[in-house]
């Protein structure tokens, strides 16, 4: 199926936290493809990949990346879809360097920022959905699904020291 969302990462070791984007787009049912493409140890790849998302059909790309994590802004800057930010949790400063990194774009080039690590490559996955919903109904009855059964759950589980 051609894929809808371009998952890319900094690193294979960003995939741990990345594959919850995956996840949630498997669970809501939109196609996408992964790949670990590096700003700093990639640049020509980097630059291939997000000036051909658009023409291969991508409509939104996934960009996680920590530390020094310049990936979703060199790719925003080289591509007219919406990229998504994930800052993923880096060892020495807990990913605060991965969100500052990935936030504090230059007017006139954006990047939406998510949460640092699996809450941000989770919601990365659903906001892809959301946006690709406005052109899908059915996609976008099945997130409002998703979101029906999240509001249940909790309402099913009240008291925190029981199952
Ligand atoms: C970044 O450097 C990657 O996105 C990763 O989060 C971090 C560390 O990469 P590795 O040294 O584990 O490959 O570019």
């Amino acid at each position: 199926m051609q894929p809808l969302v371009g998952i890319i990462m900094g690193s294979k070791s960003d995939w741990p936290t990345m594959e919850h984007a995956a996840v949630m787009l498997d669970r809501l049912g939109v196609s996408y493809e992964t790949r670990v493409v590096s700003a700093h140890r990639t640049p020509d790849l980097l630059f291939d990949y997000a000036k051909n998302a658009a023409g291969r059909g991508l409509k939104v790309i996934i960009a996680g990346a920590g530390g020094a994590a310049h990936l979703p802004g060199m790719v925003a800057s080289q591509t007219p879809l919406p990229v998504l930010g994930v800052p993923v949790q880096s060892k020495a400063l807990n990913g605060l360097d991965s969100l500052l990194s990935i936030a504090q774009m230059p007017g006139g080039v954006a990047v939406g920022t998510l949460a640092i690590g699996k809450a941000g490559a989770t919601n990365a996955g659903l906001l892809a959905a959301q946006i690709l919903g406005t052109h899908d109904p059915d996609l976008q009855a099945r997130v409002e699904n998703f979101r029906q059964q999240q509001t249940q759950s909790v309402l099913d589980h009240p008291d925190p020291a029981s199952d």
